[in-house]
């Protein structure tokens, strides 16, 4: 059994989980200088009723060609919406990678750190192990601003499995426990499409390094490549790679559709799980 232990949730990931996402940023719930906290925490709420394990905040974008947030501005978005979804008990991640918006968050009650920097900024280190959170440790080539001008690799599933190997052990270094470590090869962030679909394919060589994986999949631009979709009409396109990753180990998914994907997981799981032999019987649960 794979259990994930996040502050004060242990999470069990035996089958693949669920962790929905809340962009409190320009494109969604906050608009010309004004936040719509409500409709953000109901829009938390909502992804938990429909079986998210983990609500995702976020109040910087790290799309490709995104600006910087000022890490005050970050802060003042997230902090009363973790405060508001913790205090009533849901298992938060903070989606940051600026050290003080981490610990304004883990003050505040998130339960996990997503860092898109994998703790590379100088001081998230140790505020990651001081807080007895989760991470979880994301590859990125280069910064959102300029990281899909022109990502290069030598071996990409090489190149990503040995940066959250090396990531993963200094976090054990500095005193965060194996079982609150999350991994995380970064789907399109600094990677073509080649490099996406050689990662999907050898997902199993990124959970062989022995954390749970995290794969963020949902909506991406590899699936309007592949689809020739927009990004409101990727929904199949997600539930397909999603499965695709899941089959090859991820662990965690990370989401906007949470209901359809919480499905998908559901029925591919009954498959898995079933003994396999002729002569059972359907049991209905
Ligand atoms: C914040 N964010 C956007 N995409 C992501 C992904 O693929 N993984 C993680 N961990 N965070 C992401």
């Amino acid at each position: 059994m794979t259990i994930l232990k996040a502050g004060k949730h242990a999470i069990d990931l035996s089958t693949p989980r669920v962790m929905g996402i809340v962009n409190v940023t320009t494109d969604s719930f906050y608009d010309g200088g004004r936040l719509d906290r409500d409709a953000a925490i109901a829009h938390a709420r909502r992804l938990i009723e429909e079986g998210a394990a983990i609500v995702d905040v976020g109040g910087e974008s790290t799309r490709p060609g995104a600006e910087p947030v000022d890490p005050a501005d970050e802060l003042a978005r997230l902090v009363p919406i973790v405060a508001a979804l913790a205090g009533e008990g849901a298992c938060v991640s903070v989606d940051t990678m600026k050290p003080a918006v981490m610990q304004a968050a883990l003050a505040a009650g998130a339960s996990m750190i997503n860092d898109v920097r994998a703790l590379q900024v100088p001081g998230a280190m140790d505020v990651a192990a001081a807080g007895g959170a989760a991470v979880c440790l994301m590859h990125m080539q280069g910064e959102p601003r300029t990281m899909q001008r022109a990502p290069a690799y030598g071996d990409v599933v090489d190149e990503v499995s040995a940066f959250l190997r090396r990531r993963a052990l200094a976090c054990i270094d500095a005193g965060i426990a194996g079982d609150r470590i999350v991994v995380d090869p970064g789907f399109g962030f600094g990677k073509s499409l080649a490099h996406n679909l050689d990662l999907l394919r050898n997902l199993g060589e990124i959970a062989a390094l022995g954390f749970p994986v995290l794969a963020g999949l949902s909506r991406k631009s590899m699936i309007g490549a592949i689809t020739g979709r927009n990004l409101d009409d990727r929904l199949a396109g997600s539930l397909a790679v999603a499965l695709a990753a899941a089959a090859r180990g991820a662990r965690l998914l990370r989401v906007h559709d949470v209901r359809e994907t919480v499905d998908a997981l559901a029925a591919w799981s009954a498959i898995e799980r079933w003994p396999g032999s002729h002569g059972h019987e359907w049991t209905e649960q």
